[in-house]
Parts: structure tokens; sequence; C-alpha cells
């Protein structure tokens, strides 16, 4: 916990005065959220968009003004966590469950800014199950063409019930046994009617990796 800490606390020297920020989602823009709140309270002023109501619940607690996204224009920067980042800054995302609005935030950001401790690099994705937000119609015509991607695909259950997305879709988490190449299988998931978006996120929408260690070192790729 204390690597996502030292991640997070350090995204925000990127932050400047009058940006508009997006908050992405998850245990480790927790504390970026939370640090971007005491500079708050010491008088940054800057307005934010998220990509969750949890984040969005954080940032109203801790004085963050947020925005709606049909307000603004662009995104300066977008601080978001990552499940997985290979050695080109490839990513797998939406282990929280967010990844489609968080694909939202990175695309309309000037600066897409990932945060991860080390457990998250890797050298190749796919150990952990790609997740894709999918519409709740023909499920099981949708999981046949997810399966002949390679992969094996499950609806992900939250309570012993479908978990549904906050944009009332499901979520099939697609194990496969590697992703060689990221950004064809990205455009080849993309390809199947009834998929919304793929938790992979290209390097080409990255501008910097921070990464956290337990050391309290900070690393930026
Ligand atoms: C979000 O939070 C998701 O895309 C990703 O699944 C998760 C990152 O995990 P963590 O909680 O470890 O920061 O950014």
């Amino acid at each position: 916990m204390e690597a996502k800490r030292y991640a997070g606390e350090w995204s925000v020297r990127y932050i400047e005065p009058g940006m508009t920020i997006g908050l992405g989602t998850g245990s480790t823009v927790f504390f970026a959220i939370q640090k971007i709140g005491e500079l708050a309270k010491q008088g940054l002023t800057v307005k934010a968009v998220a990509s969750s109501d949890r984040s969005e619940k954080l940032a109203r607690e801790l004085n963050i003004p947020i925005v709606s996204f049909s307000s603004i224009d662009s995104i300066d920067v977008t601080i978001d966590g990552a499940d997985e980042v290979d050695a080109q800054c490839n990513l797998i995302k939406g282990g929280g469950g967010a990844h489609t609005r968080e694909k939202i935030l990175a695309y309309n950001s000037k600066d897409f800014i990932v945060i991860a401790d080390s457990s998250k690099l890797v050298e190749k994705l796919g150990k952990f199950p790609l997740p894709v937000e999918i519409v709740p119609f023909a499920t099981s015509l949708t999981l046949q063409h997810l399966k002949a991607t390679g992969c094996e695909p499950h609806i992900r259950q939250e309570n012993g019930q479908d978990y549904i997305t906050e944009n009332g879709n499901l979520t099939v988490d697609c194990q496969f046994k590697e992703i060689l190449h990221p950004i064809l299988l990205d455009a080849e998931l993309r390809k199947i009617p009834g998929v919304v978006a793929t938790g992979l996120f290209s390097y080409s929408m990255v501008t910097k990796v921070i990464v956290g260690y337990s050391s309290g070192l900070v690393k930026e790729i």
C-alpha cells in the first residue's frame, strides 16, 4: 500500500493552478486524490472530472470542485492506475470496473499519467484477465466471439450477481495465455458488435508511468 501512496503522491507535481484534471479510479488514485485535496485546501484552484462515482464522491468530500464532462472541452492531465504495465507502457486496466470511462478521460487528456506500484510491471500483458465491457444483449453470442479470439471469457460477478458497470453494462474478464500484440488485439475485440470498450490502453495514450516501490523509491518511465 505504501508503494501505491508514493506513486500517487508523486503524480500531483504535474498539476498546475487552473488546470482541468481527470481523476481515475482505484486504490492508487485514492492517494493522488487525497493529495490534490490537501493542495486544494492550501489554495490550489483546479476543477476535476471523475471516471467513477467512487472517485467523484472522494473528491467532493475533499472539496475538489467537480464539473461534468459535457461542460469542458478537454482535460489538461488525467491521473489513473493500471492493473498491468508492459515494457512498452501498454496497459491493462479495468480491474476496478471503470475502464470505459477511464479510456474516455485518457483519450481527451493532453497528458495521461499512470500511477502504479512495482508489482504491476510485466514483460508481456495477459496474466491479469483483460476486462471487456459489453452491452447486456445477446450475451452468449458475444461471449462466443470473444472466445474465438483465443481467451476464456468469464462474466464478472459481484455478491453472486452479474457486476453491472456505471454505464449499465456487463464486464467480461478475458483470460488470455499471453497478449503478444495488444494494439491488434484491441482492434480485433472492438470489431465484435456488443463490445463497448476493452481494458487495453495503447502506449501511445500514455505520457508517463510513475512507479512506486515499497522502499520509497519512485521511478518515472
Ligand atoms: C483503475 O484502478 C483501474 O483501471 C485498475 O483496474 C485499477 C488499478 O488498480 P489499483 O487499485 O491497484 O490502483 O485505474
